[in-house]
């Protein structure tokens, strides 16, 4: 357990990870101080619970003098290490920890699975909490995906497995963090607001592998050479799993619509390819990494079928919403790259109506363009990005929308019975909502709304 007792430590942004890391340190008995740039006035009442604690609070900027005294920093993962205030505590030598680094060392010697990759890590980190249910086992989800490790790490009994899902952002500011199973599900272009090129966004993924040993594993995508090649850094044993092809070294891959395994040293058929439930061929990939954790974790085989065959996917991934005279309604809030939108192309039938547009993250657009006139009827933008996704996809017909009830009521009167309208934004969703989540209620609020009107 992390030593923080009497130390002024300093909290930076006071989103869900912010908040958690506070209540957290103040019960390991730090000094703790936390600030927010956002006014006073926009937070809920959980920020004077942590006055009441007697915590310092600093609210609507991060001043650099607020850190005087700092002698360690936890940072929101949505704070780039760079924001002046930090910057100028990193040059004095105070350290800096994420909210996750600060969790794992809270924990005792549960075994941790850290899910990462730019698409899917949602849902494998669903599916394998589902499959350890149900093999009636303890379990804590969390990380990237919602609860902060450090809002639940306290309560976890010994024997509980610790699934996170692990962003970029996460791994950029740990320190001795480390999973006994690392998973690399993928690697493609993201996050480039934040990130000045690729190779920062790769490098900071790469970290996951950083303080591994030769007793864990890595997970790795087999058809994807940047993460193989990511992963020969690492000092964990490699397990692949492959959609594309037959593996000969360990790993979990597809040989004549079966699913098999030979990561034991001896070949398992596990079940057949169409017990996946959730659409497209990168799920099948989800899955076939969530077999492979769920195998080292030595799940038995029947609970990963069972699971398997019910599991309809996550909210706000490639979700069915409504079918409206004929016209499926799919809910992919959760799509906020370019590549996300890529297999959302891929996983449904044409003609497609899409729904893009959102906050810029500086991907590039032009990469759905074939894709765009393979599959799509018309396209409906908004938000931001609206403009460049335009431009730089050179694809027509466009309709350009100023709000989301306008652009699912212009989908639906351009769509025809067999149709699917796909809200799949390729952009984060902070020009317009929240969060990603707000974002998918709101859509499926607006579908059903256009139901009842039918
Ligand atoms: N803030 C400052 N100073 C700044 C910038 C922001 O004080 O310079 C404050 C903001 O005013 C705000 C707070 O920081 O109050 C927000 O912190 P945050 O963005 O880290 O948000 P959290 O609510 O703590 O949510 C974070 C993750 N958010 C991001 O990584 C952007 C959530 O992932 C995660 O679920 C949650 O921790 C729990 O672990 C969301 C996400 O979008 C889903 N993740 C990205 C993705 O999946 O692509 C990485």
């Amino acid at each position: 357990m992390i030593d923080v007792k009497g130390k002024v430590v300093t909290v930076v942004g006071l989103g869900r990870s912010g908040l958690a890391a506070a209540k957290l340190l103040h019960k390991i008995g730090a000094k703790v101080r936390a600030t927010d740039a956002k006014p006073m006035d926009s937070f809920s009442n959980e920020i004077e619970g942590l006055r009441l604690l007697g915590i310092e609070l600093e609210t609507g900027r991060n001043t650099p003098q607020f850190f005087d005294g700092s002698q360690l920093i936890v940072l929101s993962p949505g704070i780039p290490g760079n924001i002046p205030a930090i910057a100028e505590s990193i040059a004095r030598g105070v350290p800096v920890i994420s909210e996750i680094e600060l969790g794992w060392q809270c924990l005792q010697s549960q075994k941790v699975v850290g899910i990462t990759g730019t698409n899917g890590k949602t849902t494998t980190t669903t599916l394998v909490g589902e499959i350890i249910k149900a093999a009636g086992m303890n379990l804590f989800v969390g990380g990237n995906i919602g609860t902060p490790l450090c809002e639940k790490v306290l309560d976890l009994e010994e024997d509980t497995f610790v699934i996170l899902e692990i962003s970029s952002f996460q791994l950029e500011e740990i320190d001795r963090f480390r999973t006994d199973i690392s998973v690399l599900l993928n690697l493609t272009p993201d996050h480039l607001d934040r990130y000045k090129d690729m190779d920062e966004y790769i490098r900071a993924k790469a970290r996951i592998f950083d303080n591994q040993t030769p007793s864990d594993f890595s997970v790795l995508n087999a058809d994807y050479d940047l993460v193989l090649s990511l992963a020969r850094h690492g000092a964990a044993e490699q397990i692949y799993f492959s959609r594309q092809k037959r593996l000969n070294h360990s790993g979990v891959y597809l040989e004549k619509g079966k699913i098999v395994s030979n990561i034991y040293g001896q070949r398992l058929s596990i079940c057949k390819q169409d017990d996946v439930r959730i659409p497209g061929p990168y799920n099948l990939e989800n899955a076939l990494a969530a077999i492979a954790v769920a195998l080292l974790l030595k799940i038995p085989a029947e609970a990963i079928v069972k699971t398997l065959q019910g599991f309809k996917g996550v909210e706000h991934r490639m979700e069915l919403t409504e079918v409206i005279n004929g016209i499926r309604f799919i809910n992919d809030s959760k799509a906020t790259n370019v590549d996300s939108v890529l297999c959302a192309l891929n996983s449904f039938p044409s003609p497609i109506v899409l729904i893009a547009g959102g906050k810029d993250k500086g991907c590039n657009y032009g990469r759905l363009t074939s894709l765009l006139k393979e599959k799509v009827r018309a396209m409906v933008l908004l938000g931001e990005a609206a403009e460049r996704i335009e431009k730089e996809s050179g694809f027509k017909p466009v309709y350009r929308t100023s709000s989301l009830e306008e652009a699912v009521l212009t989908a639906y009167q351009t769509a025809s019975a067999g149709d699917t309208v796909l809200f799949s934004p390729a952009c984060s969703s902070f020009d317009m909502f929240k969060n990603y989540e707000e974002r998918g209620r709101i859509f499926k609020e607006i579908v059903r709304g256009v139901k009842m009107l039918r």
